[in-house]
């Protein structure tokens, strides 16, 4: 309901919305709304109320919460079964959790805080409160498992064209999993798979986005960056949630539809290593050589020096000229 609340507060932006109005919007008594705006506020949205006129949203704090989620969702968004926490270990964790006790697809679990957030091959990822976006999808695609990891590329445009919404920055894509602005980390995603022998039962997508953060610790600030870092402004990570999802949803439904053909574009018009001299460390060894595109399968292409080509289905990128 304080969704529902806050969706009507923010369709009258501009002007004061009576409670007279709200009441009889969602069928709740005028003692309702009240206590309604009044929670509201205690969570730092600043909503002003004047006699005979109503209630105006003056102000949209960075509020994360479940409602803070709800009240952003188109009428037919997937994501109806949305989890919020204050601290978890890993939004992928608690992730796994649900699925064991059924967790629908289009299942959402967001965290403020992430004490042990990790990253691809169990590296941790520094997921401090109040700053990043710590969230994490369960989804239940009909695909082959040689398709999941497509959907880390479809996630990844997915939030490049949300960042460009919600902040109007360009970021880049790095093969396969993190999105770059100004050479550096701002985002990064792991998407893990759970099968049968012989198909996918549901994929989980972890989304780290470094939003708000000011420092880095030390072993990856000449990494990693964050949004207001790089811009000097700051950021609601609701409204950034808002346009992933948005995006994230049309994108997959399209990918199912019309295949990865689709997203390939999308993709390269944002990749940052393609063209580019590339050490790709994989778990066989090392690849040197340039990359030169990806596979209509979503593999990455990539040249050595005595001509021969080579299909990349898993690594880590280091761009040789920039690192
Ligand atoms: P990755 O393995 O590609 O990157 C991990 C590496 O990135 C680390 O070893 C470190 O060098 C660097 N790093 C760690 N923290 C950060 C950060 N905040 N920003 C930039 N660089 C960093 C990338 O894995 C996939 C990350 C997914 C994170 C999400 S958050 C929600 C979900 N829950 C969870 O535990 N993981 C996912």
């Amino acid at each position: 309901m304080k969704a529902k609340v806050l969706q009507l507060l923010r369709t009258c932006e501009d002007h004061f919305v009576s409670g007279e109005h709200i009441s009889n919007q969602l069928s709740i008594s005028r003692t309702m709304v009240w206590k309604y705006i009044d929670a509201l506020r205690k969570e730092g949205y600043v909503i002003k109320a004047v006699s005979n006129k109503g209630y105006h949203l003056v102000e949209e704090m960075d509020v994360v919460n479940e409602h803070a989620i709800r009240s952003r969702l188109e009428v037919d968004a997937i994501f109806q079964n949305i989890i919020y926490e204050d601290t978890v270990t890993s939004t992928q964790q608690v992730a796994y959790k649900l699925l064991g006790e059924g967790a629908p697809h289009g299942t959402l679990i967001v965290a403020n805080e992430q004490t042990s957030g990790r990253g691809r091959l169990g590296r941790e990822w520094y997921s401090p409160a109040n700053t990043g976006i710590w969230m994490s999808l369960i989804m239940r695609p009909n695909i082959e498992m040689q398709q999941t990891p497509q959907l880390t590329l479809v996630a990844a445009v997915a939030l490049a064209r949300a960042i460009k919404e919600a902040t109007n920055y360009d970021v880049q894509i790095k093969w396969p999993n993190d999105l770059i602005f100004n050479g550096k980390k701002i985002a990064g995603i792991l998407t893990e798979m759970q099968s049968d022998p012989d198909r996918v039962k549901s994929v989980i997508i972890g989304i780290g986005i470094n939003v708000n953060q000011q420092t880095f610790p030390e072993s990856i600030a000449n990494i990693a960056s964050s949004l207001s870092l790089e811009t000097r402004e700051t950021f609601h990570r609701v409204a950034i949630i808002e346009h992933f999802l948005r995006e994230f949803q049309w994108l997959y439904h399209t990918y199912l539809e019309k295949g990865f053909s689709f997203i390939k574009p999308l993709w390269e018009a944002r990749a940052i290593s393609i063209g580019e001299e590339i050490l790709a460390k994989t778990a066989n060894g090392e690849l040197k050589g340039v990359a030169e595109g990806i596979s209509d399968e979503g593999v990455l292409l990539l040249k050595d020096s005595e001509g021969n080509s080579h299909r990349i289905y898993s690594a880590d990128i280091h761009l040789l000229e920039k690192e």
